[in-house]
């Protein structure tokens, strides 16, 4: 058994115009693949040849400082799975809002939707290089973090619950060096709060 890449979950041309279908099929098609391709090439005839892309990635992140080979593993591994949750993170453009018992959680901890998302923006902006900004659960308090290059909260407490990629190659080609107008496209029309609302569930679950 070997990991495989998932299948987008909307057509590529889906979150025009804020994401191009060029970006999504380079995005998806070759940058994501490459890590999965990278992780079965890295296990196979390993002990892990036959563990989930989630195993992969707790092994490597809980080796990786006494066992340098876990290093290149890890970053691809966590890539690929950092990849599939930003790809369910996002559902094509339309008004998309925390519902339920998310928006109260909102509405304690942010004081409203529009701080959130003006802290998504803050952080994914603001995150220096390449790297991902996240909605994430911690101790049923929702906060927004971000991680450089290819670290991800699954290797931790906190519950991610939605992710906005940050590497250049998530914006380059629709935005050049305008990370601000990717990311205000992203938080403002793409993001998918069902998705972050049904993970917030599962998380607060008793
Ligand atoms: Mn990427």
């Amino acid at each position: 058994m070997s990991i495989e890449l998932p299948r987008l979950p909307y057509a590529h041309d889906a979150l025009e115009p804020f994401i191009s279908a060029t970006t999504l099929q380079t995005h998806h098609g070759k940058h994501h693949r490459a890590y999965v391709d990278k992780v079965n090439a890295l296990v196979a005839g390993t002990p892990l040849a036959d563990a989930t892309l989630e195993a992969i990635v707790a092994q490597a992140a809980q080796r990786k400082a006494s066992e340098p080979a876990m290093v290149p593993l890890f970053n691809n591994a966590a890539q690929a799975w950092n990849h599939g949750f930003y790809w369910l993170s996002m559902r094509p453009p339309g008004a998309s809002a925390p519902q339920g018992a998310l928006e109260a959680r909102v509405r304690a901890d942010f004081g409203g939707v529009p701080a959130l998302r003006d802290a998504l923006k803050a952080a994914a902006t603001g995150q220096f290089g390449s790297g991902w900004a996240w909605l994430v659960l911690d101790g049923g308090v929702l906060k927004v973090t971000s991680t450089s290059n290819a670290d991800t909260p699954l290797t931790g407490k906190q519950v991610p619950l939605l992710v906005i990629d940050v590497w250049e190659h998530a914006y380059y080609l629709d935005h050049h060096e305008r990370r601000a107008a990717y990311v205000t496209g992203v938080v403002d029309q793409l993001l998918d709060w069902e998705f972050a609302g049904r993970n917030f569930e599962r998380a607060m679950a008793p």
